[in-house]
């Protein structure tokens, strides 16, 4: 077996996290990330004989013998590129779909984020939408929380009002964010939410907690939120201040025109 910290998925997830954690999105052990892999990209790291099972207490049957790297419960994301085996895991979905086969890491013990039934319906989901999709992430971005404080829930008009503080906003997310309520999280309950809301959107806002992306790979995902976010934190710049422009409708047409993108259905005028 070669070694799996030199496995690009893997040097890719270690810096990935690592950005997360230097933006400031993921205090003490807040946030999660999880990675889909193929068995061909696995097969010469790790695989055969599982270490341990270990229960995913809800079921996952459409994701039997899929594998997927996925950050450990409890764990801080600044410790992960000091400590990969302890934080991280790579896991198989065992026959059934009720357990996982850890393959590698969890070194002292640990087990999978608390949240992994949402990542894990979450993939089955946007799978659905997109065959080629591949991660889900989990963060405490500020401003995107901030947001969720002194703004409007409305899924429309929490979208509008980001897609307006950037020009790129529409065409980096033009399928908009989805907004959940706060809910109790790690539950199977908010695991479902987040899923039926990744039906229509890449992006899920958790009020007063956080957001959930998805996308085909680790730099998408990250570059989703990281643009989202940055809307949040032009709107928490301007939001107390009188408005004297933005960008109008009829801009953000040209810029669907322009990049070939298009809006979520029934959002612009
Ligand atoms: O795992 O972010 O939502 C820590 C969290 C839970
Ligand atoms: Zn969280």
């Amino acid at each position: 077996m070669k070694d799996i910290l030199n496995a690009s998925w893997m040097t890719e997830m270690i810096r990935t996290i690592t950005n997360m954690y230097n933006h400031g999105w993921d205090e003490r052990n807040g946030g999660n990330v999880s990675l889909m892999l193929e068995e061909s990209q696995v097969a010469e790291y790790a695989g055969g004989e599982a270490l341990r099972s270990i229960p995913l207490n809800f079921r996952a049957a459409e994701l039997e013998g899929r594998y997927f790297l996925v950050t450990g419960t409890g764990k801080y994301f600044k410790n992960v590129q000091y400590a990969p085996e302890q934080n991280l895991g790579l896991i198989r979905i065992a026959q059934g779909g009720e357990s996982a086969e850890l393959l590698w890491g969890y070194a002292d013990g640990g087990k999978f984020t608390s949240e992994l039934p949402a990542h894990l319906m979450s993939h089955i989901e946007r799978l659905r939408v997109n065959p080629g999709n591949r991660v889900v992430m989990h963060c405490h971005p500020a401003n995107l929380l901030a947001m969720t404080y002194v703004h409007s829930l409305d899924e429309k008009k929490f979208t509008r009002t980001l897609w307006q503080m950037c020009t790129e906003c529409i065409v980096v997310f033009p399928d908009g964010v989805n907004v959940l309520p706060w809910m109790l999280c790690g539950t199977e309950e908010i695991g479902r939410a987040t899923a039926q809301k990744m039906q229509t959107a890449r992006l899920v806002v958790w009020a007063q907690h956080g957001i959930y992306g998805a996308g085909a790979d680790l730099d998408e995902t990250f570059g989703l939120i990281e643009t989202a976010e940055k809307a949040a934190e032009i709107y928490m710049k301007i939001a107390h201040l009188p408005l004297v422009n933005t960008i109008t409708d009829e801009q953000l047409h040209q810029l669907e025109g322009r990049f070939d993108v298009k809006a979520r259905e029934g959002y612009l005028s």
